[in-house]
């Protein structure tokens, strides 16, 4: 790791692809195929740190498993044959059926160059709005609800609001492992000026609620009776900012009637706690207030937005330095993809596809053939519309929808039953590639170039420093060359993403001049070495007398009477679970990037999680006769996981908490959407994916088994889940049949005959343990009992390679202590190394751990957790 300070001086700026800090990065050709990485001190957004994702990211990016050339039915083919199948059968599709049987789905990951491609092409050429984007199921309740209070869907803040503020309310958000770097900012402002406060309502407790000097661990879906509590309170205690409120608000009376007949013990907070939070927020002025999934991802999502907007504007707190209200985007570019219209109610630079005056300038600037009157299809149903044939002919870009869309199955068997699907992805083993007539190879992160905006509006370039593996082509370019072979050569004639980049300022510049907000005409002349040369940059960047910077500081807003609307929003009504039924929560983990294309090719963040698991609450636990480590069987309506049972009383009793990343690449059951019902929220289409109604049952295999292997296994075991470690592949397996024969089980399982089998097997305990070598070294080994098996698992694994049969044993001698499982994944320290060096070397702070192990002094991810070893350690110390 000490490589890290070896940074060549010529490294590439460019921005991470992950989450929507966008942290700029700066990465050098290792010559090996990798990347060396590290954070760029010049970014605003970072200023130098990364997380653990963006620190591995240099881990991730060699060919090996990427797409190299076009495939049709699952057959390498040309490109022009690959691309002109694809023109051909849109064509012919729109001809006899119509433009809106054609769709694309497509993703905040996606460049913004390439997005505006792909929505030029279908908005303005084949003339369906049928464009929507993996952000309705992220972002579409934000949007809808900024649109409803400020006529516009911009965030008015900025990181620097974070600093300053003496009060930072999160709400549905686990800032510490999903904007790690915002945190770590928010962690700094604290350490230097302790009389910031921080309050987290969440119903889960998370690495985010450490800090936290008050944690609200509210009745799920109960945001809107919160914030319409604080509404009625900020007007209780005289907190209205009146002058504000008469110059710059509607709705105001209206509203506060809706808060003030809102009751809000359905929170099932107490009255000391709720109490707290009010008097703070009311009484602190410099007051942000962050949301983001807990918030978006609801059947209420865009009231709650709503609610949180209402108490901002009726005190005034917004645009002005630390306070106001701040959506944190999830994807790189969320807010480029926005920004550039990519939502099926939208056209680009904020512009509306049901303005007949919108329509017509974006049409005349494009000399577009056929402009939608009518927005588009969104996510959910656009999925609806293909499994039912309305949609016959399918383009996927960038996003993974057989995983991450609600009633998964049925979305996969949707896909599986269109006429016609493309992909472009980097692979073609995603669960959504495997069932496409055609995948395009597309570059990735390292390879491509373009720009990205953040959450606090900032547009960052990426850059590529590596060249396209075999024949991967750019997503602008295999959009724009489907276009020509369409019909639309000179619209579509686009040699480089400046290019793109300046037709989409010019049109911003229209845009402004209807009154939107978003304008980047300044960049609109941008030579093409300029725009390769570009810095971080905050929009709006004008070419007219426009100030820079804050949004809505003069009070002004992008309504039509140019005041913000205040919203009475109302709580709905909470259905109860049948006792019988568990509310499922889904959300993230820290070192996974959603369905883990990427991610799970760096070992190093497969060690923090490495299988798919439900946190269950100690009581509910023992009501379902699950103890630590067992499988638990998950189902709905919809489908069924089957997942590793954590108890904890970090989630509350009724309701469980799974990760969203697990695909049938790497678990025989984990994609956690196949259980989840499609229930949106009906102002912004969002998916509620935070409240699924699930059954829970013991999966109760007849054997548990852990193994270890150089090359990934194909288990066919009833239960399996695997990942890549530094030595080879962990695989965790369960069967609900003991297999007969032990080695013969072990050689089909590791599918090497000519291995040499040691094993002890004790057939009174029903417990094996195997261990194969070849050439003289371990090559794999397995370990099952029937109960979840006792096996040092990183000792085990590091064993892969060498000589001698140490493997058997399962564990380390006494001399060599198990480090336990990984909390740092920089310097992969385990938890058992940390907890003993806190003991016996009297450690006493974070930084202390970091001196005498490294953990936590790279990217400092894993710092809440080492604070919470720290607590717990030194508690039992105390109390002994
Ligand atoms: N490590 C990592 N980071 C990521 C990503 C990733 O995949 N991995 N993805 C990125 C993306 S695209 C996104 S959108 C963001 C998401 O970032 P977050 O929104 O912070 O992440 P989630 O884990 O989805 O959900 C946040 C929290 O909402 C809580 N919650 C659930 N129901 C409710 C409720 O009714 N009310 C309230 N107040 N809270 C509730 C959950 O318990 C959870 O802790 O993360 C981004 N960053
Ligand atoms: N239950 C539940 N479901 C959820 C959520 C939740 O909290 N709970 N969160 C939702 C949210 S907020 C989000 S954002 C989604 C994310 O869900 P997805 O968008 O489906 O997840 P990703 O794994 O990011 O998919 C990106 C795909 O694009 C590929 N890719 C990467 N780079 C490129 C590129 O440059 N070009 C192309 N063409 N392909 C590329 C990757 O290999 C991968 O297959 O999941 C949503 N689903
Ligand atoms: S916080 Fe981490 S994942 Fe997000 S942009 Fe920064 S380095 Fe990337
Ligand atoms: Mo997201």
């Amino acid at each position: 790791m000490k490589d890290l300070d070896l940074m060549p001086a010529n490294a590439t700026c460019t921005t991470c692809p992950y989450c929507g800090v966008g942290c700029g990065v700066l990465a050098s050709p290792d010559g090996a195929g990798r990347l060396k990485i590290k954070g760029d001190p010049a970014h605003p957004a970072n200023q130098g740190r990364l997380c653990s994702k963006g620190s591995a990211l240099g881990e991730t990016v060699d060919s090996d498993g990427r797409l190299l050339a076009p495939q049709i039915d699952n057959r390498s083919a040309s490109w022009d044959d690959a691309l002109d199948l694809v023109a051909t059968r849109f064509k012919d599709t729109i001809a006899k059926h119509g433009p809106d049987a054609v769709a694309f789905y497509v993703s905040g990951q996606l460049l913004t160059e390439d997005y505006y491609v792909a929505n030029k092409l279908m908005k303005g050429f084949i003339g369906s709005a049928n464009i929507d984007t993996n952000s309705r199921l992220c972002m579409a309740s934000t949007v809808a609800g900024h649109k409803r209070a400020f006529g516009t869907d911009t965030v008015p803040g900025t990181y620097e609001d974070l600093e300053l503020a003496d009060l930072i309310v999160l709400v549905g958000s686990n800032l510490a492992w999903c904007h790690p770097v915002l945190y770590q900012r928010i962690v700094a402002a604290k350490n230097a000026r302790p009389n910031m406060r921080i309050v987290v309502i969440d119903p889960r407790r998370t690495a985010t609620t450490d800090i936290a000097d008050l944690h609200l661990q509210i009745t799920p879906g109960t945001d809107v009776a919160l914030f319409n509590r604080l509404l009625s309170e900020i007007h209780q205690q005289g907190a209205v900012d009146a002058d504000f409120v008469s110059k710059h608000v509607t709705g105001f009376s209206d509203t506060l009637d809706a808060a003030t007949s809102a009751d809000a013990g359905v929170t099932g907070l107490s009255h000391a706690d709720l109490t707290q939070f009010l008097n703070l927020w009311v009484r602190t002025e410099k007051t942000v207030t962050i949301f983001s999934q807990g918030v978006n991802q609801s059947a209420q999502g865009t009231d709650k937005v709503n609610a949180i907007l209402n108490c901002h504007l009726a005190t005034g707190r917004i645009g002005h330095p630390g306070m106001g209200p701040f959506s944190v985007t999830g994807q790189p570019n969320a807010m480029g993809g926005r920004e550039v219209g990519g939502l099926a109610n939208m056209l680009a630079c904020h512009l509306d596809i049901e303005n007949p005056d919108h329509r017509a300038l974006v049409g005349g600037f494009w000399s577009a053939p056929a402009m939608p009157e009518q927005p588009g299809l969104k996510a959910v149903d656009m999925f609806r519309a293909v499994s039912d044939g309305r949609i016959k002919a399918l383009w996927i870009m960038c996003t993974n929808p057989a995983v991450s869309l609600p009633d998964a199955d049925f979305v996969r068997d949707a896909i599986a039953g269109c006429d016609f699907t493309v992909v472009s992805d980097l692979t073609n083993t995603t669960d959504t590639a495997r069932l496409a007539d055609v995948v395009l190879p597309a570059t990735g992160w390292g390879e491509k170039d373009g720009t990205v905006t953040n959450s606090e509006r900032v547009i960052s370039r990426q850059r590529g420093v590596l060249p396209a593996p075999g024949q991967a082509r750019h997503d602008w370019d295999i959009i724009a060359d489907v276009g020509r072979r369409m019909g639309w050569q000179n619209a579509f004639d686009y040699s480089c993403p400046a290019e793109i980049f300046r037709e989409y300022a010019a049109l911003s510049s229209l845009a402004a001049a209807q009154g939107k907000d978003f304008d980047i005409s300044g960049l609109a002349e941008l030579s093409n070495s300029e725009y390769d040369a570009l810095r971080p940059t905050r929009w709006p960047v004008s070419r007219r007398d426009r100030p820079a910077g804050r949004m809505f500081a003069d009070g002004r807003f992008f309504t039509a009477t140019g005041r913000a609307n205040m919203l009475p929003v109302e709580q709905a009504t909470m259905e109860p679970s049948t006792p019988r039924q568990y509310r499922l929560n889904t959300g993230r983990i820290r070192d996974q990037w959603h369905t883990m294309t990427r991610t799970a090719r760096a070992p190093r963040l497969n060690q923090h999680y490495g299988e798919p698991f439900l946190e269950i609450h100690p009581e509910d636990a023992l009501a379902l006769g699950l103890k630590p480590a067992e499988l638990a069987l998950v189902t709905s309506d919809h489908g069924t996981a089957v997942l590793r049972v954590l108890i904890t009383d970090r989630t509350r009793p009724g309701t469980v908490f799974a990760p969203i990343h697990w695909t049938s690449e790497y678990a025989s059951a984990g994609r956690i959407c196949t259980v989840v019902p499609a229930i949106t929220d009906p102002v912004s289409g969002q998916p509620d994916s935070k409240a699924a109604d699930v059954l829970i049952a013991p999966y109760a295999p007849a054997w548990y088994g852990f193994a270890v292997s150089t090359t990934k296994l194909d288990p066919k075991t009833d239960y399996w889940a695997t990942a890549r470690h530094i030595s080879g592949w962990r695989s965790e397996l369960a069967g609900l049949q003991t297999p007969e024969n032990w080695e013969d089980f072990a050689r089909a399982l590791f599918n090497t005959p000519n291995a040499e089998i040691s094993s002890v097997i004790d057939p009174s305990k029903s417990t094996a343990r195997i261990a194969l070598h070849e050439n003289g070294v371990l090559i794999g080994a397995l370990y099952a009992a029937p109960e979840p098996v006792a096996v040092a698992r990183s000792h085990v694994a590091a064993l892969l390679g060498d000589p001698g049969s140490a493997a058997l044993a399962g564990r380390p001698g006494a001399d060599q202590p198990d480090p336990g499982a990984t909390v740092c994944a920089c310097f992969n320290v385990g938890v058992n190394t940390i907890v003993s060096a806190i003991a016996e070397q009297n450690l006493l702070s974070v930084e202390a751990i970091g001196e005498a192990l490294e953990a936590g002094s790279n990217c400092g991810s894993c710092r809440p957790e080492l604070a919470s070893l720290l607590n717990a350690t030194l508690g039992q110390a105390a109390a002994e």
